[in-house]
């Protein structure tokens, strides 16, 4: 738990906002979100991305102001803390070029998922689902587009982002993702990703929320080469949120939702043991041998992204789950061969709880 506490003391600053792990970035005259096309400089990002409902202070003068104004209104008793909020705003000064902002927004959802069709179906289906009206005269628009590489829709306080196949292409977008809710100071963030997968001896169209990620060689860790070095993160991710996404499964839901153990592979055919790609030079008995060693070890899915996603948020202090649904059970088969309109309606599946936790924590706020 004092772990725990100091990863956030070292990701956040006091009012839920990210703190960034790379001391160069605040020293930059711009950053750069190429991937993204957006710019620390060329837009505003916290009018686009903050949803910051507060007051804009100009100048550490005028912050000095309305503390003085907030101290001289309290108690003494109410001094320490008070004090404490005033160094840390301070502080956000400091790093923010005399800019500071009393933002008020609530959490950001960043929901993510392979395919830039799939994110903005979800966009449109999200803010049907939490009443969310667009300004008057305006559609829903990818604020992407001229990246072309990803996908990002804003509904409201929800992201809805597209982040390509495989650990590289998500590991360039969590890097920009991440940077931009600094950037934009966005509150208390929630990373999602609602993807889809192969099972392992679970049915096709079973929702599988991961509680640990492992790669193909049964790693928990993100291994990166950095200067010529390896440098390993942890792959982790939040079992609270994992457990209340599971309750928000319902009974009489027409499918499965697991909790379980995700490998992430590097690779759709040989690195996932299938038969069927281009070569192979294992048998069918081998592919079986290692899927049943997968299973005994509580593999219930495999899929592309886990690792990077798991490490990159948990490195961050940035909440996150990864849900996906199978597409097939493996220890049956390795063509994807149900057909596209099934498809279409099991890839909803992991998006309706997504869509129930989001609903769920903006009603309580
Ligand atoms: C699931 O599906 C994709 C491969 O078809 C990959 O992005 C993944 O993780
Ligand atoms: N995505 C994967 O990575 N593997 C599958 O088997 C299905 C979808």
């Amino acid at each position: 738990c004092g772990k725990k506490l100091c990863i956030i003391k070292k990701t956040r600053y006091s009012d839920g906002t990210v703190r960034l792990r790379n001391p160069n970035i605040e020293l930059m005259d711009q950053d750069i979100l190429y991937h993204l096309a957006l710019g620390s400089e060329s837009h505003d990002l916290v009018e686009m991305f903050g949803d910051v409902k507060g007051t804009r202070f100009e100048s550490v003068e005028a912050v000095k102001a309305k503390v003085t104004e907030v101290l001289n209104q309290l108690a003494e008793a109410d001094f320490h803390h008070c004090f404490q909020q005033w160094k840390s705003h301070m502080e956000r000064c400091r790093d923010r070029q005399g800019e500071y902002i009393e933002s008020e927004n609530v959490a950001t959802f960043v929901c993510m998922g392979g395919t830039p069709k799939r994110m903005e179906t979800f966009a449109f289906y999200i803010m049907k689902e939490i009443g969310h009206k667009l300004p008057t005269g305006t559609t829903l628009t990818d604020i992407s587009q001229y990246s072309y590489r990803y996908s990002m829709y804003k509904v409201g306080p929800v992201l809805s982002i597209s982040h390509g196949m495989g650990v590289p292409s998500i590991g360039i977008l969590l890097h920009e993702i991440i940077k931009l809710m600094y950037h934009a100071r966005c509150k208390d963030p929630i990373f999602f990703r609602i993807g889809t997968s192969g099972g392992i001896g679970i049915e096709g169209g079973t929702v599988v929320i991961s509680e640990k990620a492992v790669d193909g060689l049964g790693n928990d860790c993100y291994q990166v080469p950095m200067l010529g070095k390896i440098v390993k993160r942890p792959a982790l991710l939040d079992k609270r949120l994992s457990r209340e996404l599971k309750a928000l499964a319902h009974p009489e839901d027409p499918y499965e939702t697991v909790i379980g153990t995700t490998m992430c592979a590097d690779d759709f055919y040989e690195g996932q043991g299938r038969l069927d790609g281009a070569f192979c030079e294992y048998t069918e008995s081998d592919k079986m041998v290692y899927l049943q060693d997968l299973q005994s070890k509580g593999v219930k899915n495999i899929e592309m992204e886990a690792i990077p996603f798991a490490a990159l948020t948990h490195h961050a202090g940035i909440r996150a789950a990864d849900i996906c649904v199978t597409f097939l059970d493996r220890l049956k088969g390795d063509q994807v061969s149900t057909p596209k309109e099934v498809l279409n309606e099991w890839q909803r599946r992991p998006q309706e709880l997504v869509a129930r936790y989001i609903k769920k924590y903006l009603q309580t706020k």
